[in-house]
């Protein structure tokens, strides 16, 4: 059969919303789209472990110790469900994190930024994972079936982790002057860069059209973001806080809030490696990568181990 048809057959497929697998034909782009976007989301929590991660030894009770370690170990996991699923494509999980740690892959330009108090564990819970979940609960019915069935499971974990991160915000939106100041301003420094996650506007998106005709994404980035503005303009009302954009306004006609510009020029710079902490991660991951050489060379002589007593 020509690719044409073939073509034509895969959309077909889609169109009945069949899920695409892994052993089934499926245009070059369909199969590299999905490679990239899954791979990059599979480096995006683990990278995002860095941040959180900063918080752990210095977490204000053992009771939020305990949460925050379980918070981080859950985003690990994520990583390694969505890297067996990218590696469904055809590229193996070695590769891609070779990729990740010399600069060539991309990862969610939200990590790029520092954690700076116990309010910013709050923040990124209910703000980064509460723009995680929206994204990620119109993944679960993306056409590739591995990247779907993944994301049902980790968007289960995702609802816990927003819930603890707005937790933490009450308890210190009712606390001292200090602690009120400490969580507005953790409101403040993560509001824009969150907006930012839902990528590029709709205008500039390279990949959306495309990737909305085989139904990898279902709503376009301007259209989760909205979303997600009309749910944490409702929000932060419970807290008592302001979100920092003076041009917010509920609008009944278009029965949205309107929002503020988004500083394309800094979402940019980040994306292209100069946040303020791009390096910082990066570095991270190359040093876990060197001193974690030793346990992959133990489980691989234990599995050749096993192997040979099978044989
Ligand atoms: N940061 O054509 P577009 C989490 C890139 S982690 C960096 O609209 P697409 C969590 C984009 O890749 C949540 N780059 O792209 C973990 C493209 O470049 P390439 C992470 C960005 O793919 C720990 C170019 O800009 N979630 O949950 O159609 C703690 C043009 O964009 C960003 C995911 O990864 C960005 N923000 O749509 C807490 C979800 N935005 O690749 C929480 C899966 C865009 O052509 N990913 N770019 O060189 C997606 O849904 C989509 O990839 C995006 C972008 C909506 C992000």
């Amino acid at each position: 059969m020509a690719t044409t048809d073939m073509g034509e057959l895969f959309q077909q497929k889609i169109d009945k919303e069949i899920k695409i697998e892994p052993r089934d034909w499926m245009p070059d782009a369909y199969r590299k789209t999905n490679l990239r976007q899954i791979s990059q989301h599979a480096h995006s929590e683990i990278v995002g472990m860095l941040p959180e991660g900063n918080w752990i030894s210095r977490a204000p009770t053992l009771k939020r110790k305990a949460i925050l370690l379980a918070k981080v170990q859950d985003e690990a996991g994520h990583g390694l469900y969505l890297y067996s699923a990218a590696e469904t494509l055809g590229m193996s999980r070695d590769q891609m994190v070779a990729d990740l740690n010399n600069g060539k892959a991309k990862y969610s330009s939200i990590f790029n930024y520092p954690t700076l108090t116990w309010a910013d564990m709050g923040a990124v819970g209910w703000l980064v994972d509460g723009a995680a979940i929206l994204n990620q609960v119109m993944l679960c019915r993306t056409s590739y079936g591995p990247y779907a069935r993944a994301m049902v499971r980790i968007c289960k974990e995702e609802s816990f982790h927003q819930r603890q991160g707005f937790e933490i915000l009450l308890v210190l939106s009712k606390g001292s002057a200090a602690q009120k100041a400490m969580c507005q301003d953790a409101i403040n420094r993560w509001w824009w860069p969150s907006l930012m996650m839902f990528g590029p506007k709709d205008s500039e998106s390279t990949n959306s059209d495309q990737s909305i005709q085989w139904k990898i994404k279902r709503k376009t980035n301007d259209e989760l973001r909205q979303q997600f503005i009309d749910m944490i303009a409702e929000q932060v009302k419970i807290l008592g806080m302001t979100l920092p954009d003076d041009k917010l306004q509920w609008n009944p006609e278009r029965k949205h809030y309107d929002f503020g510009e988004i500083n394309w020029e800094e979402f940019w710079n980040v994306v292209k490696g100069n946040g303020p902490c791009n390096k910082q991660r990066l570095d991270a991951r190359r040093k876990a990568h060197e001193e974690g050489a030793w346990v992959r060379e133990a489980a691989k002589a234990h599995a050749a181990k096993r192997l040979a007593k099978v044989a």
